[in-house]
Parts: structure tokens; sequence; C-alpha cells
């Protein structure tokens, strides 16, 4: 029953959204909006811990809003929110902080990554390496049952449970402990032209990532390019041939056929034949998506009011279990 089970999940505006995102985050939670109460947050405060503009970080967080309701995210069953407009999100993260050891923060492989490169650019700043517990708080502030996420958030998520374990053996049950629930390797998307990383924002190089808004012409291109393996075969076999397994996996999720009747109906036909196939199903999977994206950008206003609507929502939730922490902890 709705009610029963609340799930928090959120995407950093972090740059133009990409099928992965969609396929991996988006696609799970409009499955799971009927059967559970839902709140898709759009993780700004988690996106300024890497560079960012003003403007596309304002731009980026609208975009990502609708593309959550071009999707088919219904905000009459979801509650759709701006991290940042809830307050509750950076107190429970300070006060979590206080009990986090620095160990395990500087243990998280997120943070050993994106530490590497920031160490490269701009120095590592305090907020990366608090990442996860910001994480933890948009978790436990809304008594999260379960997290619905890529692998890539696994060890996020652990961490998030000892911090609920830990606050709750020293003050008493306050936090509902999060359980993980780990996508199907299927939900993966990976690189166009890395088969061995997976597709994402901040890629360097334009043409590894498929944007949800990208016009036919680019989506040709871009599949075009793609990276293929060596041997001829179209089949399903992610270890011996991970580009080709990678495209297959696109094919299905947006064309809703089967990987198994992929196989066969490509059998013996040349790659070239397969990508260009391949390309028109990703364009027409994308058509109804982008036609309301174009709808819902002539309409701002009316989507500002959702996420307004939806902050407040989530605020109603969150300011309650942030009072039990505040009174639990000694605040006067
Ligand atoms: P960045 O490059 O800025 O880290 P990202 O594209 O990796 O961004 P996130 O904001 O970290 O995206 O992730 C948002 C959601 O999308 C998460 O639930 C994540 O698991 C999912 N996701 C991201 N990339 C993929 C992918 N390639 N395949 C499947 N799911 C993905
Ligand atoms: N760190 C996540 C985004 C995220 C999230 C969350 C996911 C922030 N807070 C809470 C689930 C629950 C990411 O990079 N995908």
């Amino acid at each position: 029953m709705k009610g029963q089970s609340r799930i928090f999940s959120g995407i950093r505006p972090s740059g133009d959204l990409h099928i992965g995102n969609y396929l991996g985050a988006i696609k799970q939670w409009i499955k799971l909006q009927d059967s559970h109460e839902i709140i898709a947050g759009i993780v700004d405060l988690h996106a300024i811990t890497t560079p960012h503009e003003p403007e596309k970080l304002r731009r980026a967080t609208l975009e990502t809003a609708m593309v959550y309701l071009a999707a088919g995210l219904d905000p009459n069953k979801v509650t759709l929110m701006v991290q940042s407009h809830v307050p509750a999100h950076t107190e429970l993260a300070w006060i979590l902080g206080t009990m986090t050891p620095l160990g395990e923060l500087e243990r998280m492989t997120q943070f050993k990554e994106k530490g590497r490169e920031a160490a490269a650019r701009q120095g590592i700043m305090a907020g990366l390496l608090n990442y996860p517990v910001l994480m933890a708080a948009d978790i436990l502030l809304y008594q999260t049952a379960v997290v619905p996420v890529g692998e890539d958030q696994e060890q996020h998520v652990e961490l998030a449970r000892s911090i609920a374990e830990r606050f709750n053996n020293k003050y008493g049950e306050t936090f509902t402990v999060p359980a993980v629930q780990l996508q199907k390797e299927s939900a993966r998307i990976m690189s166009l032209t890395d088969p061995e990383k997976k597709m994402s924002k901040s890629d360097e190089s334009a043409k590894s990532a498929i944007m949800l808004a990208d016009e036919p012409g680019a989506i040709r291109e871009k599949i075009k390019s793609a990276v293929t393996d060596s041997g001829k075969e179209i089949r399903y076999d992610p270890d011996a041939k991970p580009a080709v397994s990678n495209l297959l996996v696109i094919f299905s999720e947006l064309s809703g056929r089967p990987i198994k009747e992929l196989e066969e109906s490509y059998n013996g036909k040349a790659y070239a034949e397969f990508k260009s196939d391949l390309a028109e199903a990703v364009i027409e999977g994308l058509k109804p998506l982008q036609a309301k994206l174009t709808e819902l950008r002539e309409n701002e206003q009316a989507v500002l009011t959702i996420l307004r609507d939806g902050s407040e929502k989530a605020a109603a939730i969150a300011n309650k279990t942030l009072a039990s922490v505040r009174e639990k902890i000694g605040f006067l």
C-alpha cells in the first residue's frame, strides 16, 4: 500500500540528462510511483560539490524538473522537490556530520575518484568529503525504507545505514534504517565511446552520451560513431562484447523489444544496419518525452509551481524528523 514505503531519490542538476539517467533512475521511479510514495529530489546542494556556474545550475535545476515531468512522473502522485528549498537537509547533514568518523568518509570510492580529479584542478573541498553525509540526511529525513540506486551509490546508502544505526543506538529509535535496492545490470548504461565507463553527464567526450533532448541528427551521429567490439556477431555478452551488449540494452529499453528477439533479428547482419535501426529506435523512443519537454519549456511557471508545492510537502515531512532529532540531541 502507498504510504507504507516512502522513497527518496535524486539526480544532481550538474548538466543535461542522458538516457542513462532516464533508464537507470527516472524510469525506475515511474514504475514505483503507483505503489510507493516517491520524493524525487533535484539535489542542487550535491551539485555544488563539484565546480559549477551559477546560471547553468539554475537552468539545469529547472530542466531536470522538466525532464522528470516529461518522462512521466505524475506530480499528483510524486513529490518533486528542490533539495536547497528544504533547509532541513543542510541542518540534518551538519548534525550527522558531527557523528561520522572522518575515516569512513575518506574511504568512499566516489570521494577518492572525484577527489583525484578535483586535486588536479582546484583542490579538494570539504563539501566533496561530506557529500555522503548530506545524502544520508536526504534519505533519513523521509524515513526512507528502501533506496533504489545504481551500484555506484551502494556504498553511500550503506553509510546512511550505519549513521542511522549509530544515532538510534545513542538516542533511541529515530530513523528508519534504509535498505539498498540495487538496480539490475541492464539499468546501467555505458558510455558510447568507452564501454568500460558508465554514461555520465560530466564526461568530456561529447559523443559518449545520448542526451534526452538530442535532435535526431545528433543521435544518428553519436550512434554511428559508437565503438563496437571485435568480431561481427550481434549478441548480448557483456564480458566478451561489452560495447555491442550496451547497444543491445539501449535498443531493447527504448523500443520495448526483448534482447533475445533483437539478437535473432540481427543474426548475420552487419553492425552498420544494426546501428542505423538502433538510431531510429532511440529517436522514436525519445519522441514522446521530447514533445512534452517542449511543451513544458513554454510553461515554466507551471513547473515552478509544482516545485514550490512539492518542496512545501517535503518540508512538512522532513521538519517532523528534524524536530525529533533536535529534541533528542539537546537543542534548547
Ligand atoms: P555526473 O557525471 O555529474 O556524476 P551522472 O550522469 O553520473 O552525473 P548522477 O546525477 O550521479 O548522474 O546520477 C543520477 C541518477 O542516474 C542515479 O540514480 C544514477 O544511478 C543514475 N545514472 C547515472 N548514470 C547512469 C548510467 N550510465 N546508467 C544507469 N543509471 C545511471
Ligand atoms: N548521490 C546520488 C544522488 C542523490 C541521492 C540522494 C540518491 C543525492 N541524494 C538520496 C538517492 C537518495 C547520485 O549521485 N546518483
